[in-house]
């Protein structure tokens, strides 16, 4: 629910709402509280499993719109020695961004609204047979405190927007994305004082959901099958870049 009220702070409880702060603060509002109400729905008919490797489980629906294939898609994951903020944080920060993405020739800040709110444009690699595409979108990054004992959930959404300085220029075609991933850290087997937790007790649970629409239309067997590689092959690269910047650092709760 939004009130106009409350302000954003962070962490918050997942239901605190927004001071108008900057012209997007109810879009991100509204975009984050949905995706925080359909996070926990259970995987029901129509999902398919397309991937499975460890962990990950990777869910997409079959969807059209006029003909454009729009399948939304979900992945589950669970990461061993990495807490959700730390995942969130290399996720969000366009510094780390091209260390782990391959499917993007740039990617650049064009506006910055708060200090956990950024507006990117990215230049999306050619990677079938198609126009190349842009992305323009805020990014959102939060913590959510649910319980005095519990660990925060971090999200991060991705969101397109239009904006003045990143015009739709031909031949680029403009995805339309609406991108969240959501994070739980678990601590298993805690040791009574916090500053004893080591990277061994701790586990990042990992939601990531992903609705693409091209923007224009894409062949759609091409399409289906460059996702199904790509998200696993993301997914999998980011989270091991992330072990690996994090593992000799202090653990970042
Ligand atoms: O989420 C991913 N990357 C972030 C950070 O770069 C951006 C993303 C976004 C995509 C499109 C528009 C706006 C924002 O959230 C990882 C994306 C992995 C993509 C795997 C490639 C799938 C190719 C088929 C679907 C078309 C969408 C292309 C991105």
């Amino acid at each position: 629910k939004i009130n106009d009220a409350a302000v954003v702070s962070t962490p918050n409880d997942g239901n605190t709402s927004v001071n108008r702060k900057h012209r997007l603060a109810y879009d991100v509002e509204r975009v984050v509280q949905e995706h925080l109400t359909y996070v926990r729905e259970e995987i029901s008919d129509g999902w398919d499993l397309i991937h499975q490797e460890g962990e990950m489980k990777v869910y997409r629906r079959e969807v059209e719109e006029n003909g454009i294939v729009v399948d939304p898609l979900k992945i589950f994951h669970s990461i061993k020695g990495v807490t959700g903020h730390e995942i969130c944080h290399y996720f969000w920060d366009y510094r780390y961004r091209m260390e782990w993405e391959t499917t993007l020739d740039s990617t650049k800040i064009i506006e910055v609204l708060e200090p956990d709110t950024v507006i990117f444009f990215q230049m999306h690699k050619r990677v079938w047979p198609a126009a190349q595409r842009d992305s323009c979108f805020w990014s959102h990054i939060r913590c959510i405190s649910n319980s005095e004992e519990d660990q925060p959930t971090w999200l991060v959404v991705n969101y397109t927007t239009p904006h003045h300085l990143a015009p739709i220029k031909s031949p680029h075609v403009r995805l339309v994305a609406n991108v969240a991933l959501i994070c739980e850290t678990i601590i298993n087997e805690p040791p009574l004082n916090i500053q004893d937790i080591k990277r061994e007790n701790i586990e990042c649970k990992l939601t990531y959901v992903a609705f693409v629409n091209p923007g224009g239309w894409v062949p759609s067997a091409a399409l289906r099958s460059v996702a199904k590689r790509e998200y696993p092959r993301f997914l999998k690269r980011f989270t091991s870049y992330v072990l690996e910047q994090t593992r000799d650092k202090p653990i970042l709760f």
